[in-house]
């Protein structure tokens, strides 16, 4: 067997500012939503792992939460997870918007990603809104990349070329996983996302950021039906009034958007119930934040 036809396997990190479409860019290489998407920024919270098994490649994407400048320690954590998957890939793809181009951000993240010796790959994401400017995009030559693409994970254009330039540089390996592995994160995990996301939908401009979803109970016994019990963590008791809302409107309506999407990622009926908990400072403790998963 020559080189180019052998099975190749290895670890790509989707790195970029947030909003710029990583998480929707690893749901449609898997080919399942594993990872949240919402149109606000800073969604991702945490490093997910989604495998894409291919006929002679496999993918271990890593999804990370977008750059970001604040000084809070949760912000100082997720960017952590975001150096460490830059420094720990086989290929670092850094995205950028079009409309916004390649910026200070996806140079410091393209160097960090080269200093641990990953190739990086520059990804232009959303081809299909607007043309990027020239003056935007490519980056200029400078940027040392390994190659330039451009995509939309929403029209799914461009997706074979990056999958191409990613196992280019991926090593020769087995597949890492069995094929029907589609991540590393257990069911409730991904539950408790499912939560967040319809609570980001759900509520206003600045109370997501606020808020936190732990699902303290996941039972599979039955054999058509999961029970799902979830917490969502707020900062404030004036954020626990509208978490909850006038007769607890709010409070049901993030519990059915949340409860169609999970019955899609169980394939079963899904019972649900959603408890608003007040608890100050969940944000600022670092043993909290490993233990609700992002870390
Ligand atoms: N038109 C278009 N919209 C897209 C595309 N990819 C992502 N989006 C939208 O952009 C928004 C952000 O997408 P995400 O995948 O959550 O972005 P992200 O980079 O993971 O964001 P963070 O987790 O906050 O860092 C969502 O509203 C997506 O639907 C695309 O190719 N085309
Ligand atoms: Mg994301």
């Amino acid at each position: 067997m020559s080189a180019d036809s052998e099975h190749r396997a290895g670890v790509v990190a989707l790195l970029g500012r947030p909003n710029v479409g990583k998480s929707t860019l690893m749901n449609a290489l898997v080919g399942e939503k594993l990872a949240i998407v919402t149109p606000k920024p800073q969604t991702t919270r945490s490093r997910l792992l989604g495998i894409a098994t291919l006929p002679h490649a496999q993918l271990l994407l890593i999804d990370t939460p977008g750059w970001q400048e604040g000084r809070q320690p949760l912000h100082g954590a997720l960017n952590r997870l975001a150096e460490q998957a830059a420094r720990g890939c086989d290929v670092a793809a850094v995205l950028a918007d079009l409309g916004s181009g390649w910026g200070e951000v996806e140079a410091a993240l393209a160097a960090g990603a080269r200093s641990g010796g990953a190739p990086v790959l520059a990804v232009g994401t959303k081809r299909d809104l607007a043309p990027a400017a020239p003056s935007r995009w490519p980056p200029p030559a400078a940027t040392g990349c390994a190659a330039v693409l451009t995509l939309s994970a929403r029209t799914g254009a461009g997706l074979p070329e990056f999958v191409a330039a990613c196992t280019a540089h991926l090593p020769i390996s087995p597949p890492l996983y069995s094929g029907d592995e589609l991540s590393d994160r257990p069911l409730r995990f991904l539950a408790a996302e499912l939560v967040r996301e319809a609570a980001f939908q759900e509520l206003a401009q600045e109370l997501p950021y606020a808020l936190a979803v732990e699902v303290v109970e996941f039972d599979e016994k039955r054999a058509n039906l999961v029970r799902v019990r979830a917490d969502l963590l707020v900062e404030r008791i004036s954020q626990k009034k509208i978490v909850v809302g006038a007769g607890g409107a709010m409070i049901k309506r993030i519990g059915i958007r949340a409860r169609s999407e999970i019955e899609r990622l169980v394939g079963t009926k899904v019972h649900l119930d959603l408890f608003v908990k007040h608890e100050p400072g969940w944000a600022k403790r670092p043993n909290r934040l490993k233990s609700l998963g992002y870390y």
